[in-house]
């Protein structure tokens, strides 16, 4: 390697080299290491060129080439203007809750970089399209309350599928976005993942994302569990960011058939939460069925209830969604999430440009650059194209949606699933038994990961042609998938009253004489992880040194983040290429430059593919950096 670099140095090349090239080239070695690199990216790129992505397989793929998403027309190099953020840090918390209060113009926060892919593509945008757009943000859009842009299903994702660090994605953007508060999404006990925490592992967790530059944790529990949110809240107290504590949202306040989810119900929880010393409420309404109606009664109690400010968040799956934030914001709500133009609507949050247009010219108008909204949007659109195979097929809005209550960022998943077990054309099914599993369960809050229970079991149903009938009754076998037996373990915790208590029986397999388990806290009984045995066991498994926010990642998900150090020690880091490049490959005569560090860039472009059919192999040549370099990919199945 090191000869190879010798040789293809320039000054070797034109002749020009002495007896103490190497001592004066100390580039060489350095270059050795680059070119390492580069050879590790470039069999990543000839591996998914000749094979696909794997990500892709039973996909359809999208027409080829992509047109380059298009950058506003904006100055870089112009001062960014004072945010939110430096509001924060100027006022600390508790002045900040005060001038949300007085602020008359409705604030706003953008779900683009989390629920909003979440909830259309399946999670997949990767930092590289979030980048580019970054220090247009800052500029632009200085009056934005927050950027949702961490937490949620995206920690989970950008490991397991799209191989990149979230907290390298955190750090990136904070670098370029120093101005406007940064939101994520905290499953409370939960963490950023499917299953319940030892409680210092969730303390842990916060530590790091509030020092890695998330300003405001929205948390909330499952189950609306207050008990089971504490040690979340005051890990994000102690870290002295912003705690928004939310309040997820079932049924209808004036359904008089389900009583349970009344206005008693959620002002007793808000009152709760103001005592946890949560800041600011939200209203989660994670599916998008909080009526216009609902909302406003809603946001009124919350608010001559508790004093606090109310940050309203919906998805707009209904296709009417926009209907609700514009009564939230005349009922006095003090924040409201959308996504920009080109990421809203259907199972996303409904269209914010389109509800600060619908605020101008009142005393709420949130004082954002129609332009900027546009610009950034049509960035957006050309982004959303690459993603086109992690799409969902739905068209419209649907009213179904309060039918069977699913959340907007567990719709597409579902589908997904559906797909994947080859229960894709029985969708009409599968949303059915997710209704049906909802009552069985008691009429439960579904949002992750209780969402993911009752999907799991709804597909069970569907796949083994079982009815609700079938799972109640005390004859039928039935083999319940391991997420439900956890769940009426109480292993996510309780929902007020306990489950069911046949049901329960039933799945736990317990004789009619025997209660069911009482309610615990499950943080309460999960012994405290030692962290720094956590570290050993993984720096031995991944074969490096592993920092905080590293051992935070194998805390939540120790199998993922494995296989992701795997991936990077196999590849490198392959988040420096271009999106088109990462799931589709180059095209004869392609370049791309990949950035692999700051100033360091490799130019690459693709010159052939020659197909070694009795070797099993393809041998494909590249340029890189001028230099012909020809790769052997194995062909694959
Ligand atoms: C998540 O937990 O990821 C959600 O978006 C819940 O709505
Ligand atoms: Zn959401």
């Amino acid at each position: 390697q090191f000869l190879e670099n010798v040789i293809n140095h320039a000054d070797f090349a034109a002749g020009t080299v002495t007896t103490r090239f190497i001592d004066t080239t100390p580039e060489l070695l350095e270059f050795a290491k680059r070119r390492d690199r580069a050879s590790r990216l470039l069999g990543f790129i000839a591996d998914v060129t000749v094979n696909g992505h794997p990500e892709m397989k039973g996909r359809k793929l999208p027409d080829l080439p992509f047109i380059k998403p298009v950058l506003p027309r904006v100055d870089l190099t112009q001062p960014i203007p004072p945010g939110t953020r430096d509001r924060l840090c100027e006022l600390g918390p508790q002045a900040f809750v005060q001038w949300m209060l007085e602020s008359k113009p409705v604030l706003i926060t953008d779900t683009t970089l989390r629920d909003a892919h979440q909830s259309l593509f399946a999670t997949r945008m990767r930092t590289a399209d979030m980048l580019p757009i970054a220090p247009y943000y800052a500029r632009m859009l200085p009056q934005l309350f927050s950027i949702e842009c961490w937490g949620g299903a995206t920690f989970d994702v950008s490991m397991r599928f799209l191989k990149e660090d979230p907290w390298q994605r955190l750090a990136q953007l904070r670098e370029q976005v120093p101005n406007i508060l940064f939101q994520m999404l905290l499953r409370g006990a939960n963490g950023v993942g499917y299953t319940s925490y030892a409680d210092n592992v969730v303390r842990f967790f916060v530590k790091q994302a509030a020092a890695s530059g998330v300003d405001l944790f929205r948390v909330f529990d499952a189950l609306n569990w207050v008990e089971n949110m504490r040690v979340s809240i005051d890990a994000v107290l102690d870290a002295g960011a912003l705690c928004e504590g939310a309040i997820c949202y079932s049924g209808d306040l004036f359904d008089a058939s389900r009583p349970k989810y009344n206005l008693a119900y959620y002002v007793g929880i808000a009152r709760q939460l103001q005592k946890a010393g949560v800041h600011i409420l939200a209203i989660k309404d994670m599916a998008g069925i909080c009526r216009p109606r609902a909302v406003a009664a809603l946001v009124k109690a919350l608010k001559d209830e508790t004093g606090l400010p109310v940050h309203f968040h919906t998805h707009d799956t209904s296709g009417i969604a926009a209907a609700s934030v514009l009564a939230a914001i005349d009922a006095g709500c003090d924040a409201v999430d959308g996504a920009l133009d080109a990421m809203s609507g259907l199972t996303s949050q409904p269209n914010l440009s389109s509800i600060a247009a619908a605020m101008s010219f009142t005393e709420h108008d949130p004082g954002l650059s129609p332009e900027a909204l546009h610009a950034a949007s049509t960035y957006f659109e050309g982004v959303r194209r690459f993603y086109a195979p992690f799409e969902s097929d739905i068209r419209a809005g649907t009213a179904d949606v309060y039918r069977h209550e699913m959340p907007g960022g567990q719709y597409t998943n579902l589908r997904e699933q559906s797909r994947a077990l080859g229960l894709e054309h029985r969708w009409t099914e599968v949303s059915q038994a997710y209704s049906d599993v909802n009552q069985l369960f008691g009429d439960i809050v579904k949002v992750t990961p209780t969402s993911k229970v009752v999907g799991d079991m709804a597909l069970m149903m569907v796949a083994n042609d079982l009815t609700a009938a079938d799972v109640r009754s005390p004859t039928h076998d039935t083999a319940f998938p391991e997420s439900v037996i956890s769940l009426f373990k109480g292993e996510l915790g309780f929902p007020p009253g306990g489950f069911p208590a046949a049901l329960s029986r039933k799945v736990l397999k317990l004789a009619a004489s025997v209660e069911p388990p009482a309610a615990y806290r499950p943080g309460a009984e999960l012994p405290p992880v030692d962290l720094e045995a956590a570290r050993t066991q993984a720096e031995l498994e991944c074969g490096k040194v592993l920092d905080d926010r590293q051992l935070a990642s194998v805390l939540m998900y120790p199998k993922v983040a494995r296989e992701f150090h795997q991936h990077l020690n196999r590849h490198g880091d392959t988040s420096v290429l271009p999106t088109p490049t990462f799931f589709y490959g180059l095209q004869l005569q392609d370049e791309v430059a990949l950035e692999i560090d700051p100033g360091k860039t490799l130019l690459v472009s693709l010159q052939g593919i020659h197909d070694d059919e009795a070797a099993g192999a393809v041998k494909v040549q590249f340029e890189l950096n001028g230099q012909s370099r020809t790769v052997i990919a194995a062909r694959a199945g």
